[in-house]
């Protein structure tokens, strides 16, 4: 039986991910950060029913003494690195823990692994807000780089050091490129997810309206399901690299909420708002990515279309405040 090791297991990628690797067959544990309200941590494991299937583990990305020691207790053989201060637009008011733990954390891991078990098969959560202020209308692995926030700062710094340990000490280091993806175990606080809870709410009469930043921002959305499947595919290669996971297809912030609101039978311009203080400081306007690399070398393709994803996070939505709300 295969170990992996997940950090960000609590998150929606490292949800999606323990699923799929259970399903595979390995030993999946997940790495947790010591919280006060533990009964409340994995919601979103529970939501997958798979929350005990999972060995949980106390660990820490900005304490390399914790990953050292879980390292040596449970020698995975796959590590995917997914922990980081994951929100751009907190990370303009956290920007050094952002950097601690988005940019640092992953050197501490890389090192600890080079330590531990450099043998093992390293995933880095790479993003494409590390494309930023775009340099190439559509993106791919050699597109040029101009981060616009401090975390695409930290993730560029953290993208680097997973291709320079690959190349200094030969670890089996990838870096995954991955652009937006939602589903419905996106945090809250991520626009689509904000999008769907505000229909939902709105449908049942429990919300009038919805204030949002930048209406005009395109995104390249992909659903979590298809894009933890990447991962794995990564790591399954003979040689680590570097790759772009995107649809190839666009949609404007508007275009989803016209698409969300319609879903449930309403008209977004009726309650949709943009005000002034969800602007960010820095704007990354358009993200394209171009996944010809991952279509041809990992045989992967998205299998849900921007359509079925938005009735997927809607109806997920209405189901929760449903039950929530008892409406
Ligand atoms: P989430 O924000 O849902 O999850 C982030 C995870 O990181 C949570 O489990 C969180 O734990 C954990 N974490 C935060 N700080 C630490 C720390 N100091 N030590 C250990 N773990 C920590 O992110 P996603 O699942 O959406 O994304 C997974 C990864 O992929 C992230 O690195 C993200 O930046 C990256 N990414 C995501 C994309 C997307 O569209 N979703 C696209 C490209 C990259 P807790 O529950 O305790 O907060
Ligand atoms: P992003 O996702 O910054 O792309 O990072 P987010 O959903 O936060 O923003 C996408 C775009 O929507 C615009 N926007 C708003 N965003 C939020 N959150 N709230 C709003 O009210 C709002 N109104 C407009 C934003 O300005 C932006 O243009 C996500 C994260 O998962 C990162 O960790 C990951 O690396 C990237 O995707 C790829």
């Amino acid at each position: 039986m295969r170990t992996c090791l997940i950090t960000g297991v609590t998150g929606q990628d490292g949800a999606y991910l323990s699923h799929l690797l259970l399903q595979k067959g390995y030993r999946v544990v997940g790495m947790v950060r010591r919280s006060a309200s533990a009964d409340l941590v994995g919601e979103r494991l529970r939501w997958l029913r798979i929350f005990n299937d999972i060995e949980l583990v106390d660990g820490n990305l900005i304490d390399m003494s914790s990953l050292i020691r879980i390292l040596q207790t449970y020698r995975p053989d796959e590590v995917y690195n997914l922990g980081a201060q994951s929100f751009v637009a907190a990370s303009w008011r956290q920007p050094l823990l952002t950097g601690q733990v988005t940019a640092m954390g992953a050197a501490n891991l890389l090192e600890a692994i080079r330590f531990t078990c450099p043998n093992v098969r390293f995933y880095q959560a790479s993003s494409s807000e590390m494309f930023g202020r775009i340099l190439q209308p559509q993106q791919n692995e050699r597109t040029p780089f101009y981060p616009r926030s401090p975390y695409a700062a930290a993730k560029l710094f953290a993208h680097s050091i997973t291709i320079n340990y690959r190349e200094s000490f030969g670890l089996h280091a990838s870096s995954g490129i991955l652009f937006n993806h939602e589903s419905p175990l996106r945090g809250i606080e991520f626009v689509t997810r904000k999008i769907t809870d505000s229909v939902a709410r709105i449908k049942l009469g429990l919300g009038r309206e919805l204030t949002l930043g930048n209406l005009e921002a395109k995104r390249d959305w992909g659903h979590a399901r298809d894009y933890v499947r990447a991962m794995w595919l990564m790591l399954q290669q003979d040689q680590a690299d570097d790759y772009v996971i995107a649809t190839g297809r666009i949609a404007s912030i508007r275009d989803f909420c016209r698409m969300a609101f319609r879903y449930a039978g309403l008209d977004y311009e009726e309650y949709v708002a943009a005000r002034d203080d969800l602007m960010r400081p820095a704007e990354v306007d358009v993200l394209h990515g171009d996944p010809v690399k991952a279509r041809t070398r990992l045989d992967w393709t998205p299998t849900i279309s921007l359509e079925e994803l938005v009735a997927e996070m809607v109806d997920a939505d209405m189901h929760r405040i449903r039950h929530r709300s008892g409406r």
